[in-house]
């Protein structure tokens, strides 16, 4: 169907660079790879292998940095109850970061940490997962002062999670979180799902559906400096791109000439970015140079994934976007989705959101921000054809680069009709009912984002914009809120813009707890919506509620657009007993 194989092939020096292994392709539909190994009941084991990979996506020689030589990373399954345990081996090279000016502070603000730096050094977050803090050092630790947990080239580290007996079960999943390393590292393929089976696998009419996995994601390149015709991304140090001239420099942080560098670090947009599903490219843009029309980058439909299905046929399908920064507004053409859960956590009875034909952003069945999950079924058309499940365009009122429209995938309804059921009620995910309606919220607290691009009172020089939350930069060594554990708080979400910064949306993303939405814009939420990812609309305030049910520590919130985050736009809170 597209130039993909299963065959990766083994290029690079000293065994540093593997084959990269693409599963679904050919004929096949195109599925995640399985990660779990043979282990006994209630403990989930896998070792998961950082390592630079090489292989042919789209036509083009790319050089990635993968888990477990696969794209997305292996799918991990697991159970509420079970012990989760994740071995991290980091295989990437030494990354040269010594130019990075990890201590400079402008009035007052932590800057050099915002800068991104040490690419090569990771560390897991299972985003979603009620599970115990895992950022700091030593895991679940109350010490404000904590540092990050680094896992450098050659080292490696085991995680343990112990799952709660309530944890929901539904759709997670898992991508490094090293602050000044994650955006590079996803967005060059780092990502993979994680699938807690539970209450709603045993729904008849669920079970009865085929389970299909489809995990959105993007890939950012350049042109590799030593090698002509391969794509990677590896900027040097301090090296930025330019969206609008499409330059890269290396930045003199004390305000100096730059020097030219063959790529750099980007806040949105690439020479050449390609759009996966499941591994396989359905979409690539190129950046446009053309004056005026910078942020909205050229793109090119390639041959969508194919997935066959009778005439009647339930299937579930469960989307992930791990995109760095793009908002998928989501529609499959003439077709009820019937939505089960997001982010994890289901609903008490399915959602029905009828398709709107010729719909608009703002019309989609489901809105997915970058991080988000949907986890939906679809009764096969009586009508043979080629539906697409597609991402509507949105333009640069809602981001700051415009998001052509795409067809993720085609669902061909083909072959014999076949009688199947939808469910109605739904198992009640108990962590979470009865909702927190009624109770005094403990505290509240307001979150806005900003960028600010105004070069006369930028403080982060090298990244050329202050990406804040409540007007601070990013500093690990602090935390901001500090809410009780087992209260309930309220928070209001917003963005803000000043001068040099057009009007963008933000995804808000907290770690450990999921939280109620209750309202956006103003309206109510009906029926509310449980999240650990929202997006924040550039014009609108979101309210959410957050009950700190279980686990005390250190932990953050932040914008999940990746590059917002290692530019500075996260915070830090302390959940204390
Ligand atoms: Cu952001």
């Amino acid at each position: 169907m597209n130039d993909l194989s299963r065959r990766g092939f083994v290029a690079g020096t000293g065994g540093a660079i593997a084959a990269l292994v693409l599963h679904g392709c050919g004929d096949d539909e195109p599925s995640v790879p399985d990660g779990n190994t043979g282990v006994p009941a209630g403990v989930t084991e896998v070792t998961l292998d950082v390592a630079f990979v090489q292989s042919q996506l789209a036509g083009r020689a790319v050089k990635l940095r993968a888990y477990g030589g696969v794209l997305p990373g292996p799918t991990i399954t697991t159970h509420p109850g079970d012990l989760l345990r994740i071995r991290v081996r980091n295989r990437l090279p030494e990354y040269d970061s010594s130019a990075w000016e990890e201590d400079v502070k402008v009035l007052g603000h932590v800057v050099g940490m915002n800068v991104p730096h040490e690419l090569n050094t990771t560390n897991i977050h299972v985003h979603g997962m009620e599970v115990i803090p895992h950022l700091f050092e030593p895991i679940g630790t109350s010490n404000p002062e904590a540092p990050m947990i680094a896992i450098g080239p050659g080292q490696e580290k085991t995680y343990d999670f112990a799952l709660p007996p309530d944890h929901p079960s539904g759709l997670y999943w898992y991508h490094p979180h090293r602050h000044g390393s994650t955006a590079v590292q996803v967005v060059n393929g780092m990502a993979g799902m994680i699938v807690v089976k539970g209450p709603i696998d045993e729904v008849p009419e669920i079970a009865a559906a085929r389970d299909i996995l489809l995990a959105v994601h993007d890939l950012g390149l350049f042109p590799s400096a030593s090698s002509p015709d391969l794509w990677e991304y590896d900027p040097p140090q301090n090296a930025m791109w330019n969206p609008f001239t499409g330059e890269s420099t290396i930045i003199d942080p004390s305000g100096g000439a730059g020097a030219p560098a063959s790529s750099g670090f980007s806040a949105s947009d690439y020479p050449l970015r390609l759009f996966l599903l499941n591994g396989q490219p359905f979409f690539e843009e190129e950046h446009n140079p053309e004056v005026g029309k910078t942020q909205f980058p050229i793109g090119k439909q390639l041959e969508a994934p194919r997935f066959t299905v009778r005439p009647g046929e339930v299937v579930r399908f469960r989307m992930l976007n791990a995109c760095s920064d793009n908002l998928l507004p989501v529609v499959v053409d003439e077709h009820t989705m019937y939505l089960l859960a997001i982010d994890g956590v289901n609903f008490l009875e399915t959602k029905a959101v009828p398709y709107v034909e010729g719909a608009q952003f703002g019309q989609e069945q489901v809105l997915l921000p970058p991080a988000g999950r949907a986890e939906f079924l679809i009764q096969a058309s009586a009508e043979p054809g080629v539906y697409a499940i597609r991402q509507l365009f949105h333009g640069t009122d809602v981001q700051f680069f415009a998001s052509a429209e795409k067809v993720i995938a085609e669902i061909v309804v083909a072959g014999n009709a076949v009688a199947m059921g939808l469910p109605g009620e739904l198992p009640t995910p108990s962590r979470y009912y009865p909702l927190t309606t009624g109770i005094d919220p403990a505290a509240r607290r307001d979150v806005v984002f900003n960028i600010n691009f105004d070069a006369a009172t930028v403080k982060n020089k090298v990244v050329g914009g202050d990406f804040t939350v409540n007007g601070e930069l990013y500093d690990e060594t602090s935390v901001t809120f500090q809410p009780k554990l087992d209260t309930v708080e309220e928070w209001t979400l917003s963005v803000e813009h000043d001068a040099g910064a057009a009007p963008e949306g933000h995804p808000f993303h907290l770690h450990e707890n999921s939280f109620e939405v209750v309202e956006i814009g103003g309206k109510a939420v009906s029926p509310v919506e449980l999240r650990d990812t929202v997006w924040i609309p550039p014009m609108e305030k979101v309210v959410i509620r957050v009950r700190f049910k279980e686990f005390p520590g250190k932990t953050v919130f932040h914008c999940h657009i990746l590059p917002h985050e290692d530019a500075g736009m996260m915070q830090n809170i302390l959940v204390v007993t």
